[in-house]
């Protein structure tokens, strides 16, 4: 690593436009970039001619050293950041769960946590109780802690999930706030009765975990959100849109002018249910997640379709959900589905599975691979443009991918801990060779150069673009051109 790095000869990728430039680095920023810049022999030089060079990758979903399920993930901050980097992701917002309901006990907890973090990161958190300490901690949350979002459970009855009443609540004080309200989209009353459905039949191995919570119960659940998000009038981000009912729901509402977000999940986007069925026990609890990966050959749910839709609805973002459990934790479930740990892996392999999935194949551009995989991200949580581009004062978070070479993913070699890899033995095109996070050499050669303590928290503020328009200074401007109106009471 060093402080002083030229990158030389690549194609830059931002957003809205790719050029071959140079880019210089210092002190962990972007110091200039533009064609055939001269520096002195102190500093770095990597040769990128013929490559992308882009911002490294925001991951927005992911679950390190998360106690769920009795459990807790197998990725820490270290492991699993040191993963993230290796595969070209250099920051991610991880989700804070409280502590028997109190909100800073949990913020404690993962600042704990995070002292060994390796790579920037920032905070989303759940709620999921609701009194005025928990509304009061909000507040604290947003305007001394750097937490611009909070995740509602709509399922998980009895442990995590909320109601509508509690929803409300939420939703109105997020909008007070300026923070997102981020909600995971499946009925958990009808998702629990279609498990008890499954056992009294005799289904308890995995396949029983994508039979009974089908893809309508996302639907429904996600048309509640936005409909509610509608009546609050406050923005919406749907997490892990694992369905196209959920993103037509979400394609109608965009189109109506409503601000909702719809984050797909890599695992979505490539894999299909079929490993569910797969006789090896866990084999198939590998692919339990929430909601469930679905099926394919069917037209309506299948990955290609999501991939199709992703295009054509939502193209914001791509998150992983990264929630890890090994062999172990998974066998937890080995008589009983519901017993199975929720969570499959990504976070090391989101960056190349969506350039070859998605840019490989056509269906999208360059410039959109990186406002999907980075700057969109960065925008909709308010830390744009320090972070998700490569513009002169940005934070140094780069990444060099050579199109030409190729990936093939495996557990023997990947940087998690997890025993396992959902997408075991998938190969495809476009490789990121070099990472680098505020500027150190973090990945290079096949070799990380990690050291815990050197990733940093981001502060995340409210009222992001997402907040614009009439909600703030318009409503008011739009409220003085007018005189109050006087009403008398109603007599009877
Ligand atoms: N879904 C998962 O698969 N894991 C963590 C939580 C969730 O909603
Ligand atoms: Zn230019
Ligand atoms: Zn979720
Ligand atoms: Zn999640």
């Amino acid at each position: 690593s060093s402080s002083k790095i030229l990158i030389k000869g690549g194609t830059v990728v931002n957003a809205h436009h790719q050029e071959i430039a140079d880019v210089y680095v210092e002190d962990g920023i972007i110091a200039a970039v533009k064609p055939n810049i001269k520096v002195g022999d102190d500093v770095t030089v990597l040769d990128a001619t013929g490559k992308f060079v882009m911002p490294g990758g925001i991951d927005p979903h992911t679950h390190l050293a998360m106690e769920f399920m009795g459990t807790e993930t197998i990725d820490d901050y270290f492991s699993g950041q040191a993963a993230a980097l290796a595969g070209g992701t250099t920051m991610h917002i991880d989700f804070v769960i409280p502590v028997k309901g109190s909100l800073s006990a949990g913020f404690e907890a993962y600042v704990g946590k995070a002292k060994k973090a390796c790579m920037d990161y920032g905070f989303h958190m759940a709620i999921t109780k609701w009194d005025e300490t928990v509304s009061k901690e909000m507040e604290i949350m947003v305007k001394e802690k750097g937490i611009n979002s909070f995740k509602f459970f709509l399922a998980y009855k009895g442990a995590l999930m909320v109601n509508d009443e509690l929803l409300l609540e939420g939703l109105k004080k997020c909008k007070s706030l300026g923070a997102l309200a981020m909600v995971h989209a499946e009925n958990g009353d009808a998702v629990f009765e279609g498990q008890k459905r499954m056992i009294e039949l005799g289904i308890t191995g995995p396949e029983g975990h994508a039979l009974s919570r089908p893809a309508v119960l996302e639907g429904e659940a996600t048309a509640r959100a936005i409909r509610l998000a509608a009546f609050v009038n406050t923005p919406l981000y749907i997490v892990h849109v694992m369905s196209i009912d959920a993103m037509e729901e979400i394609a109608t509402a965009r189109k109506s002018g409503q601000r909702v977000i719809g984050e797909p999940v890599v695992s979505g986007l490539v894999l299909d249910d079929s490993g569910l069925w797969d006789p090896d026990f866990i084999t198939a609890a590998k692919f339990v997640m929430s909601p469930p990966i679905r099926e394919s050959g069917h037209g309506k749910l299948s990955k290609l379709a999501c991939q199709q839709g992703f295009c054509r609805i939502t193209k914001n973002l791509v998150g992983t959900d990264h929630c890890p459990f090994n062999s172990t934790q998974k066998a937890f479930g080995i008589d009983d589905f519901r017993k199975i740990p929720n969570g499959v892996n990504g976070i090391e392999e989101r960056m190349h599975l969506v350039w070859d999935t998605m840019v490989e194949s056509g269906q999208i551009s360059i410039t959109d691979y990186v406002r999907i995989t980075s700057t969109e991200c960065a925008r909709i949580f308010n830390i744009y443009p320090r972070k998700g581009a490569i513009l002169v004062g940005s934070d140094a978070d780069i990444i060099i991918l050579n199109p030409n070479s190729s990936f093939e993913i495996s557990a023997t070699s990947h940087h998690s801990r997890l025993d396992t890899n959902v997408f075991e033995g998938i190969r495809g095109k476009g490789k990121v060779e070099v990472t680098i996070a505020r500027g150190r050499i973090v990945w290079e050669n096949g070799q990380l150069k990690v050291a815990p303590g050197e990733g940093k928290y981001v502060e995340m503020r409210p009222f992001s673009y997402l907040f614009g328009g009439i909600d703030k200074a318009d409503a008011k401007y739009l409220s003085s051109l007018r005189a109050p109106v006087k009403r008398f009471k109603a007599t009877t």
